[in-house]
């Protein structure tokens, strides 16, 4: 029975180019699409550029821009650096400025609002008296009440991921001219977590299958207890708020971006020319629901999206929460504002796509954080990637192109080594199936790569260089042992590697757009225009690229 599965990978704000920080996140979200895919499920696999809140107005300002024209730049951007660049296959990458969203989140607003669980109240909210505004967010900045670090938001502790509400920061400052902000009261609207926490807990602690450090978080988020949210704020850049009287005021970008997932689902459905498409992945109880992302959005996916979905009722609420930990360069922190960090567009400049990939899955910051180095990229694409890898689908194939002009057929007889080496093949389809489906990637790969290291271990034994002059009928048979091997690797690899998958198949002279996840038949294997898959990386572009990162940056 076909499966339906959603594959939601969180939105990036466009407010700047994407880093590796960014891709480590979301990554795991292509390999699950993919794998499900050709698995034979229907996949729904969807993201978008999350355009409003304040990140987007600074930027805008210290670009002497607009708001929407830095939105547009950067949406842009991310559909070359993503779809084109990394090759996430999304079936649908929207934008927050949608009309469809605008559309779906002022529905969902609205009866919320209608059924009580969004009310009004007239609150205190700091006001900066110089710049004359109001200042939501990321425009004040103070100590978090919990750690104390000393520049949390007014929404969101960055060292410790709290929730907060304004109100709550210790010595606010306005970010703008660092001035104390005055009280000032408004009316805004509220989302009534305090009514939505019991189902929210149940269904918590029901749910299987999240990654441990989003479950640990969320739970310690329900012990310390829910507070109603404030999620409307005085700015002019946002989705208006849908009650009559008060559509100057707009919509708290967190509620609004997870809305993203729906929105873009049905836009999907309209491009497709089925409009009612996407109710088949949310009204329906036996879809699958992935959300993808890293740590600091886990509350938005864990807390606040499930929670709106409980108050709306009747949509589908996420299974498995697939949250990454974080990813430091060089050992230290990522920091957009000390540039410290390597944008993808200059990576994808000088490296394969795959070759990221491959870093970022095999080091993926899954249960613990992980770091990029440079010198680790390159040892590790080098060494496994091109070393293992590359070299046993290499080594194989073009040695059989050279010295079988008619390919090599498969033959029952063989030998207990050959039986073995097969045998692992096949177990190792459903083998990395589970892990994949936990959102283990890291260790998923792990397997497959073992599978390349086994047949150069098995290459070396048979040594069919030496096997072909004296008994080419043995070296025959366990060549076609050693590519049938290939053309498995070939398909186990796709989620990981979709381009390397795809020349493996060219090589193979398989046809690539039939690949189905499971064990293939033995069949004649007639290898062509065999070449190595990737070019090692010499040691003077990783100096390069590390002066490079030293110079641009501002970070000691
Ligand atoms: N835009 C945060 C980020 O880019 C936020 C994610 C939204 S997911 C709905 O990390
Ligand atoms: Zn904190």
């Amino acid at each position: 029975m076909k499966k339906k599965i959603l594959i939601a990978a969180a939105l990036p704000y466009a407010n700047g180019s994407l880093h590796l920080g960014h891709v480590a996140g979301l990554i795991g979200s292509d390999v699950l699409a993919r794998y499900f895919r050709i698995k034979g499920d229907d996949v729904l696999f969807v993201s978008g550029s999350d355009c409003y809140g304040t990140p987007i107005v600074f930027e805008a300002e210290k670009q002497n821009s607009t708001p929407s024209s830095i939105a547009e730049k950067y949406h842009q951007e991310f559909q070359e650096t993503l779809i084109d660049g990394m090759n996430f296959s999304y079936d649908f990458y929207t934008k927050t400025t949608s009309k469809e969203h605008h559309k779906t989140v002022q529905k969902i607003f609205t009866k919320l609002f209608n059924d009580g669980y969004i009310y009004k109240k007239t609150e205190n909210l700091p006001y900066c008296p110089s710049c004359e505004k109001f200042l939501p967010d990321r425009y004040i900045e103070g100590k978090c009440y919990l750690c104390g670090f000393d520049s949390a938001r007014g929404d969101q502790c960055d060292n410790c991921g709290n929730l907060m509400n304004t109100k709550e920061l210790i010595k606010p400052k306005c970010k703008t001219c660092e001035n104390t902000p005055k009280w000032k009261s408004s009316e805004h609207f509220f989302l009534k977590l305090t009514s939505l926490e019991k189902d929210l807990k149940k269904w918590v602690k029901e749910s299987k299958g999240w990654r441990i450090g989003a479950k640990n978080f969320t739970f310690q988020l329900l012990l310390q207890g829910l507070h109603d949210r404030s999620i409307t704020r005085d700015t002019l850049w946002g989705v208006p708020v849908p009650i009559k009287g008060y559509e100057r005021k707009k919509i708290y970008v967190w509620f609004e971006a997870v809305c993203g997932y729906l929105s873009a689902s049905k836009e999907w459905s309209k491009k497709i020319g089925k409009d009612k498409e996407w109710e088949k992945y949310w009204k329906n109880k036996n879809a699958i629901h992935y959300y993808v992302h890293g740590k600091d959005n886990i509350p938005f996916h864990s807390i606040i999206w499930p929670s709106i979905l409980l108050g709306y009722k009747n949509l589908h609420l996420p299974d498995r929460i697939i949250s990454s930990e974080y990813l430091t360069l060089e050992k230290k922190q990522l920091s957009k504002s000390r540039n410290w960090a390597i944008w993808i567009p200059d990576f994808l400049k000088n490296f394969d796509c795959d070759t990221l990939r491959y870093y970022l899955i095999a080091n993926g910051s899954e249960t613990s954080d992980s770091d990029f180095s440079w010198n680790e990229f390159s040892s590790r694409t080098n060494n496994e990637l091109i070393g293992n890898f590359g070299n046993y689908i290499y080594r194989v194939l073009s040695f059989i192109e050279k010295n079988f002009k008619e390919g090599v057929s498969f033959s029952d007889d063989i030998s207990p080594q050959s039986h073995k080496f097969l045998a692992l093949a096949e177990k190792t389809f459903p083998k990395t199936s589970i892990l994949i489906e936990e959102g283990k990637f890291r260790k998923a790969l792990q397997e497959i790569f073992k599978l390349a290291e086994e047949g150069n271990r098995f290459i070396d034994n048979a040594k069919p260089w030496a096997t072909i002059k004296e008994n080419p009928k043995k070296a025959e048979k366990d060549l076609a042992v050693a590519a049938h091997i290939v053309k498995c690797i070939s398909i186990l690899i796709n989620p990981f590697l979709p381009t390397t998958s795809e020349e493996i198949h060219i090589q193979l002279g398989e046809d690539f757009s039939d690949i189905k996840w499971e064990y293939p038949l033995n069949k004649k294997i007639k290898p062509s225009k065999t070449k190595p898959i990737y070019k090692k990386i010499e040691k003077e572009l990783i100096e390069e690229e590390l002066s490079k990162l030293k110079k641009q940056s501002t970070e000691k």
